[in-house]
């Protein structure tokens, strides 16, 4: 697992190089961005249980196939397995998000993902639609859009973590897809 300072080692090391002004540069803005960037992680933290049951509820409604029998949520046991991946998911972005790094999220959580998915008959659409909704109220909640739960914030320009978080949510996207 990298983070971004880790990151920035391993990259200067295979190209055999000392650590660049370049990212010199990028690492002083992960650290004068750092509060934001702890502000953004709490965002979807302290609201992760209403992101994940928002996300499956609405993956469920447009699709109530899932609970009926021979669906992947249905019975309780599925569904139980479901949020809880739900909630598996959303803890590996905050994660990345924390570290400025996929590495986590990638090898913890995404890797052998896909083959467990098709293996157990998970649908791998339905999943990603619950991981897009799970992605529109995270960038809500980092950018403190979402109407009804104003997070007491700084006043600040927090879209470059938004953007940053939901190219984590892409990532589930693509490795399951
Ligand atoms: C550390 C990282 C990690 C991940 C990511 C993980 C995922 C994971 N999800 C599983 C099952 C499952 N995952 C789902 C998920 C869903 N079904 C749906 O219809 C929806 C589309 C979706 C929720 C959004 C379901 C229903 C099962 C149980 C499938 C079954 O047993 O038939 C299983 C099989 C074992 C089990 O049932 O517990 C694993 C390993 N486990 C891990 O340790």
């Amino acid at each position: 697992m990298l983070d971004a300072f880790s990151r920035a080692v391993v990259t200067a090391d295979t190209k055999t190089a000392c650590i660049g002004a370049a990212e010199i540069a990028g690492l002083k803005s992960f650290i004068t961005e750092g509060n934001k960037r702890l502000d953004a992680v709490n965002a979807i933290a302290s609201n992760a249980s209403c992101i994940v049951s928002d996300a499956v509820s609405g993956m469920i409604c447009e699709n109530t196939g899932l609970i009926q029998a021979g669906g992947n949520c249905y019975p309780n046991r599925r569904m139980a397995a479901c949020l809880r991946d739900g909630e598996i998911i959303l803890r590996y972005v905050t994660y990345a998000l924390l570290a400025g790094d996929a590495s986590v999220l990638e090898d913890r959580c995404l890797n052998g993902l896909k083959e467990t998915y098709i293996a157990l008959g998970v649908p791998t659409t339905s999943t990603v639609r619950a991981v897009d909704i799970m992605k529109a109220a995270a960038v809500a909640f980092i950018n403190n859009t979402a109407s009804q739960r104003k997070m007491e914030y700084t006043q600040g320009d927090c879209s470059a973590l938004a953007s940053e978080a939901a190219g984590y949510f892409d990532r589930v996207g693509a490795a399951i897809s």
